[in-house]
C-alpha cells in the first residue's frame, strides 16, 4: 500500500490555507500546518477558518521570523510537499511598515527554503508569489513580463520569487512559484476591498452600517475565487518539473464594478452610501492587473470556472447571512428586514447572468 502524502502548509489559518487544507484532505493527504503560538492560544478567533477541520489537521507552532523554529517543524514533519502561503499580505500595510513586511516575506521565505534544502531536499516546494510583482507593467501580464512592483509588499514577493528560482537552479529543489492574481471568497479578510464591500453592503442592508468609505474605486483587478486558485497550487507541485505560473481569470474589473454589482444583488444604490476617503488611497497604486494564464491552462490543465458576478454573489449573500445572525443577536429580528428567504442560502446563479470567467 502506498504511503499517505504529507503536506506542510504555512499560513494554514488564512483563506487560502483553509481551502488548500480541504483540497488536500479530500485527496487523502496527511496535512500539517504552521501557526503562530498566539493562534494556538486563541483558536476560536485566530483559527476560525479551519475550525471545522481541526480534528483532521496537525498544527505546529513556529514563527517565520525564527529559522530554528521552522527547521524543527520541517524536521519533525518530513513533508513531501511544502506550501508556503504565510506572509504579511496586506499591500496597504506594507507602506506603513516596510521593514516587518520584508522581515516576514523575504527572510521567512529564505529560512523555509533553507530548512527544506537541508532537511527534506526532495520535498516539493510552492511559493505564493503575487500579481503585485508585476505592478505597473502593461496588461496583460504573463510569466515573461518584467516585474515593476509598486510597494514593499510587491518587492518582497519579487525577492521571494528569485529566492525560489535560485534554490531550484542552485540546489535542485523542486520549487515552483505561483503568481496568483487577486482571489477572494467569503473567507477573505475584512481589510481587503472585496470583503470590505460585501460586508458593508450586508450591514447597510440590515441597518447595521450607514456608509462605505473607499479609496480609489477606479483600480482594476483580475479577481477569481480562492477555492479554484488553490487547485492551481496543488497542480504545480504534481508536475515532473518545477516551474512558475500565472493563475488568473483573464478578466479585469474595477473596484467600482465590484461595488455596483454587490450592492445591486441586495437592491441597494451604492452611491447613496459611498464616501471617497483619501486615507484608503495608496502612495503608489497599481492601476490595472490582468493575467494571461495560458501557460497554466496548457501545462496544468487549470481553468477558472467561477465568474466575477458569481463570486460577488457568493460573498455578499454569505455576509448577509453572517450579519443577519449578528442583527438577531442584537435583538433585531431578521424578518424585520424582509430578508428571511434570502439569508437561508446562496441563490443559484441565473443562467443568463454573467459569463464564465475564462474558458
Ligand atoms: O483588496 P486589496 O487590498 O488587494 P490588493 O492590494 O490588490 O492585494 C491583494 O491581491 C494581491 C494579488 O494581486 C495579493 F498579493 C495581496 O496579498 C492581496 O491579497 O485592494 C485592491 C484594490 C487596490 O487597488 C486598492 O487601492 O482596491 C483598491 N481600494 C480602493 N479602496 C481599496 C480600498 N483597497 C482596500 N483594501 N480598501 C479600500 O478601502
Amino acid at each position: 500500500m502506498s504511503k499517505l502524502k504529507r503536506a506542510l502548509i504555512t499560513g494554514i489559518s488564512g483563506q487560502d490555507g483553509s481551502y488548500l487544507s480541504e483540497l488536500l484532505l479530500g485527496k487523502g493527504y496527511e496535512v500539517h500546518g504552521i501557526v503562530r503560538r498566539v493562534a494556538m492560544e486563541d483558536p476560536q478567533h485566530r483559527l476560525s477558518r479551519i475550525h471545522h477541520l481541526k480534528d483532521r489537521l496537525q498544527l505546529h507552532a513556529a514563527s517565520l521570523e525564527s529559522y530554528p523554529s521552522l527547521m524543527k517543524v520541517v524536521a519533525a514533519v518530513c513533508p513531501d510537499e511544502v506550501y508556503h502561503l504565510a506572509a504579511q499580505s496586506y499591500v496597504s500595510y506594507s507602506f506603513e511598515d516596510e521593514f516587518s513586511t520584508f522581515e516576514v516575506n523575504v527572510n521567512g521565505t529564505h529560512y523555509l527554503l533553507s530548512a527544506c534544502r537541508d532537511v527534506v531536499p526532495s520535498a516539493r516546494f510552492y511559493f505564493a508569489g503575487s500579481s503585485e510583482m508585476f505592478g505597473s507593467a502593461p496588461a496583460p501580464q504573463n510569466e515573461s513580463t518584467a516585474f515593476r512592483p509598486r510597494s514593499a509588499y510587491g518587492i518582497s514577493k519579487v525577492a521571494g520569487y528569485h529566492l525560489t528560482r535560485n534554490y531550484r537552479e542552485a540546489y535542485g529543489l523542486h520549487a515552483s512559484c505561483g503568481m496568483l492574481y487577486n482571489h477572494e471568497s467569503p473567507r477573505r479578510g475584512m481589510e481587503f476591498v472585496t470583503r470590505k464591500i460585501s460586508s458593508l453592503a450586508a450591514q447597510i442592508k440590515l441597518g447595521l452600517a450607514s456608509e462605505i468609505r473607499l479609496g480609489n474605486p477606479e483600480a482594476r483587478r483580475d479577481w477569481g475565487h480562492a477555492r479554484e486558485y488553490v487547485e492551481g497550487m496543488w497542480r504545480m507541485l504534481q508536475q515532473e518539473q518545477p516551474d512558475d505560473y500565472v493563475i488568473a481569470t483573464g478578466e479585469t474589473h474595477s473596484v467600482r464594478e465590484f461595488l455596483e454589482c454587490t450592492f445591486d444583488f441586495l437592491g441597494l444604490d451604492p452611491y447613496k452610501y459611498l464616501v471617497l476617503d483619501n486615507r484608503f488611497v495608496r502612495p503608489a497604486e497599481v492601476d490595472v492587473l490582468l493575467g494571461d494564464m495560458s501557460k497554466a491552462r496548457e501545462h496544468l490543465g487549470w481553468t477558472p470556472k467561477i465568474s466575477f458576478r458569481e463570486l460577488a454573489r457568493e460573498m455578499v449573500f454569505s455576509d448577509l447571512d453572517l450579519y443577519s445572525r449578528v442583527a438577531v443577536n442584537e435583538g433585531k429580528s431578521a424578518a424585520a428586514f424582509s430578508l428571511a428567504p434570502m439569508i437561508t442560502h446562496i441563490p443559484p446563479a441565473a443562467e443568463n447572468e454573467g459569463t464564465p470567467a475564462a474558458d
